[in-house]
């Protein structure tokens, strides 16, 4: 069985995961959409929160599940879940600086590769930052995330 590991922190999940989960299906026997924590980012939703979101948008897929990890490598990660790949969405130049030298670092740690997909040019300009901040400042995030996310935003953002 191929299994690949979709890693990010989501929060919330875009339209742009979405996009990455639903192509990595039709690739991989198994893609785990994991949920971890990046240093850089302060969390609006919580781990539960981020996992039921993305399940509701992934629940016709049999062959994608979502599991969150706390304090963790993802390359321990890809090991106890015996996957070789790391599945990573590249939205152009910037992601490519940001992720390269964490593909490099995690092929030296245990040899697990990275595998990038070219993110859809419609859903370049998506991410959760600037969907939060769109939806902080009380600009409409229809289209860039579920309705559902949009809804939970709006209800979570304090507005300024
Ligand atoms: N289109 C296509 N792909 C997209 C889009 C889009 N519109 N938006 C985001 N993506 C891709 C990103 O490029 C990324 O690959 C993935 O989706 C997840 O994005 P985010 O923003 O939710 O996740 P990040 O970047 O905050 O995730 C960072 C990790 C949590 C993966 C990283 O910090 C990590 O691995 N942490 C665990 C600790 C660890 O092992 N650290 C050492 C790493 S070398």
């Amino acid at each position: 069985m191929t299994r690949a590991v979709c890693p990010g922190s989501y929060d919330p999940v875009t339209v742009g995961h979405v996009d990455v989960f639903r192509r990595g299906a039709t690739l991989f026997d198994e893609v785990v959409v994991a949920i971890l924590h990046n240093p850089a980012k302060q969390g609006t939703f919580t781990v539960d929160e981020r996992v039921a979101l993305i399940e509701a948008q992934v629940a016709d897929l049999d062959n994608v599940r979502v599991q969150a990890f706390a304090n963790r490598l993802i390359v321990d990660v890809c090991t106890e879940l015996e996957a070789r790949v790391l599945l990573k969405g590249l939205r152009g130049e910037t992601d490519f600086s940001y992720e390269w030298p964490m593909a490099l670092m995690n092929r030296h740690l245990t040899g697990v590769e990275t595998l990038f997909i070219p993110g859809d040019p419609r859903h370049e300009h998506v991410s959760s930052s600037l969907v939060k901040e769109v939806a902080r400042f009380g600009g409409d995030v229809t289209g860039l995330v579920s309705d559902e996310v949009r809804d939970a935003l709006v209800e979570r953002l304090p507005r300024p």
